[in-house]
């Protein structure tokens, strides 16, 4: 008897990504400008949003929508439903352990700022230290530098080099037992540096202080698994990961946020409230504060079941092909030059073009359709290390396609031409 074909035959290759189809789920991508068909190249900034998105927000609106946690009547209910089902989806897309740790909140600025107040402030003082590095967006900055000046403890810097990468031993050896908080990028936003995050906390672990990661650029093109990494917050925005704006989660330790205060005061944070006293609700409603952004999260868990439909780990293959290529096309032209070059990367390609300041190339780009962001990416730091004002800066998503990058790199050489 013939053996089982089922058994012996491999198992279906998994299709090729198809750019081109992926693209087509996202309406706003088929816009004209200036006559040219869009090429997008800025979902660093803030990525457009499918209609598998769209439609999950226009229906939660057209048939649930209330206020949560507060109402006894059906829609409130199903609101409510619809809120706390987004928060579980989040917590499977970062493999936490358990939803009272999945905080929502604005993005990841608001994010790192309440770890600040609410786990640095009231805790450290004079002769502590946090660590941050060189590549930091200012979101993962000012916020420790208001703590420093709140309790008059210390901000230490781990240098980079010129490819942008982070000297990790140079960190290494800037930890000590006076350091309480380590706050990192897991993707620099302007480089597009990937950090070893893993290393980093175990590092800072056994140093006794905590790791804060701000994963705004990796969380859409990487499998994130706080467990694994073991950081101790983990921040992100939904807008760079195709939800809607005013979104974001911050991943908090249990451990932790069960032993932190309350940052803001309001509604939905309390258990009872006199005035002689008021008690707080159990986690992680304690950091809710007020009506929250229920339409958002249905967004945001709507954006993450697309990201999976699509396949994390075909995506991030896909974005590092178009940026190899790009990376490759960029470097043969004249006058170029790339800033960030790290042996890894993710998504985003800065550049500058002698003699031309980022803006004017920006506008260029734009009159033929391309859509790159230019300036200092708020890193200024960033920018003033490499001795330079601004960079353009072309970044990619699920949805760009090869043509997008020959589209791109045509219209960097066309402007080379305008201002020769
Ligand atoms: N970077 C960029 O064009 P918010 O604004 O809170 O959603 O995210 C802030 C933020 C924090 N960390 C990193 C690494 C980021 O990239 C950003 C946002 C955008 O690069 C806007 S400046």
């Amino acid at each position: 008897m013939a053996a089982d074909a089922s058994i012996l035959t491999p198992a279906t290759p998994a299709p090729p990504y198809d750019a081109a189809r992926v693209r087509r789920d996202f309406p706003i991508l088929a816009t004209h400008v200036s006559g040219h068909p869009l090429v997008y190249l800025d979902s660093a900034a803030s990525s457009q949003q499918p209609l598998a998105v769209l439609r999950a927000v226009e229906d939660y609106a057209t048939h649930s929508h209330a206020n949560v946690h507060r109402g006894v009547h059906a829609l409130s209910q199903a609101a409510t439903a619809a809120f706390e089902g987004a928060r579980e989806r989040v917590r499977r897309f970062i493999a936490a352990p358990s939803t009272r740790e999945i905080v929502f909140v604005r993005g990841t600025t608001e994010a790192i700022n309440l770890v600040a107040q609410a786990y640095a402030r009231p805790r450290f003082g004079p002769g502590d230290e946090i660590l941050i590095t060189a590549l930091e967006h200012h979101a993962n900055i000012v916020p420790w530098q208001m703590v420093c000046e709140q309790t008059g403890c210390t901000l230490k810097v781990a240098p980079i080099n010129r490819r942008g990468e982070l000297l990790t031993e140079e960190l290494e050896q800037l930890l000590s037992p006076r350091t309480r908080l380590v706050a990192i990028a897991h993707v620099s936003n302007a480089l597009g540096t990937v950090l070893p995050v893993k290393r980093i906390v175990d590092a800072a672990h056994a140093q006794g202080a905590v790791v804060v990661v701000d994963g705004a650029q990796a969380v859409p093109h990487a499998r994130v698994d706080v467990r694994a990494l073991g950081a101790d917050f983990y921040a992100f925005s939904g807008h760079k990961m195709y939800a809607p704006t005013g979104i974001g989660v911050l991943y908090a330790r249990e451990e932790l946020l069960g032993a932190m205060p309350p940052w803001q005061g309001g509604g939905d944070m309390i258990r009872t409230v006199s005035f002689e006293k008021s008690t707080w609700n159990e986690l992680p409603w304690r950091f809710e504060a007020g009506t929250p952004n229920i339409s958002g999260a249905v967004g945001l868990a709507a954006a993450m079941d697309y990201l999976e439909d699509l396949g994390i780990e075909a995506v991030a293959a896909h974005e590092s092909r178009l940026l190899a290529l790009a990376t490759a096309e960029l470097a043969r032209l004249p006058g170029i030059t790339l800033v960030g070059t790290a042996a890894r990367k993710a998504s985003v390609l800065s550049f500058t073009l002698a003699g031309v300041h980022a803006h004017d190339l920006g506008t260029i780009l734009d009159t033929q359709g391309v859509a790159v962001r230019t300036g200092h990416h708020c890193a200024m730091p960033v920018m003033t290390f490499f001795g330079i004002p601004a960079t353009a800066r072309a970044s990619f998503g699920c949805y760009n396609t090869e043509e997008d990058v020959a589209r791109f790199i045509a219209a960097v050489a066309r402007a080379r031409e305008v201002f020769a």
